[in-house]
């Protein structure tokens, strides 16, 4: 218990797959105290376990669906009082479907990249905020995109929806300022994780299409910059932090080689 003490907690949402999983890596091996979430079980008793042996870190995983705001209170309540002192938040749970122009966009699609990727960041920040409150510290960072800077074709709703993500992260460090609380918003380009598969609905061929003929970012690459913003001083924050593929001028540049 003693050990536990001294050492930051930090929650990271998503985390069953990709830039999640390799956040929750990262923080293992830099000894944080981790709670990961996600809905797939399995994968999180997976990586429970990986990490424990592999880092002797105190990890533990709650399984819910962001989206449902009584399964977020529930799993939330569910943790002991010292686990509740979150310092860190990642906001990172988050999925694109479809890539159809907007008047042939499927309603079903829409509602859940809004319900995951707004609203479910939405219903875990309220979780996590009081607690920071009252100890006036911590530190959120909420996962953007690129495609909440710049609308792409076909992107619409996905790009609607980072950039509420942008907008919200504004949002909190104005609110959250006289609390002492850090908010970051990371806002990648091309990261080659599960992301396009979802998109794709399982299409791997398309999936992997996205990523020939250049080398995108890998989910460790995105790790160790979010890592690195957690190591900064008290007294600085990066506010945005955008982060290409050096083979990725922008949402619609991209030098593929073949
Ligand atoms: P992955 O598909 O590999 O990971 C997405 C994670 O989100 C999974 O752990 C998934 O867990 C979780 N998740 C999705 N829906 C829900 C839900 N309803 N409830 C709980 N957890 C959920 O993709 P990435 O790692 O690439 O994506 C992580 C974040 O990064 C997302 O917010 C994405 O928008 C963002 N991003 C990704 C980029 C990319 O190119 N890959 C670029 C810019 C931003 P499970 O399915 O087990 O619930
Ligand atoms: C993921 C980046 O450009 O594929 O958010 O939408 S992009």
């Amino acid at each position: 218990m003693k050990e536990f003490m001294t050492k930051k907690i930090i929650m990271i949402t998503g985390a069953t797959s990709g830039i999640g999983e390799a956040c929750a890596e990262k923080f293992a091996e830099n000894n944080w105290n981790i709670i990961i979430t996600g809905r797939r079980k399995e994968r999180l008793e997976e990586l429970v376990n990986k990490l424990k042996q592999k880092y002797n870190t105190e990890i533990k995983s709650l399984n819910f669906d962001i989206r449902k705001l009584s399964e977020v209170e529930k799993a939330f309540s569910s943790l002991d009082n010292n686990w509740k002192n979150i310092d860190v938040l990642i906001n990172n749970a988050g999925l694109v479907k479809g890539l159809d122009p907007i008047d042939k966009g499927i309603v079903d699609d829409w509602e859940t990249m809004i319900d995951t990727n707004v609203k479910g960041l939405l219903y875990i920040s309220k979780q996590v905020i009081p607690n920071m409150i009252s100890r006036e510290s911590g530190h959120i960072i909420n996962m953007g995109s690129i495609a909440g800077k710049e609308t792409y074709a076909n992107g619409n709703v996905y790009c609607a929806t980072k950039s509420a993500v942008d907008s919200l992260t504004k949002a909190m460090r104005i609110d959250l300022l006289k609390y002492n609380i850090k908010v970051t918003e990371i806002s990648p380009g091309a990261v080659e994780t599960e992301f396009s598969i979802v998109r794709f609905k399982g299409d791997k061929q398309a999936a992997d299409n996205v990523y020939r003929g250049f080398k995108p970012l890998q989910a460790s690459d995105v790790a160790g910059i979010i890592h690195y913003i957690t190591t900064l001083p008290d007294h600085v924050n990066i506010n945005d932090i955008v982060i290409m593929p050096t083979a990725q001028a922008n949402t619609v540049h991209t030098n593929k080689l073949f």
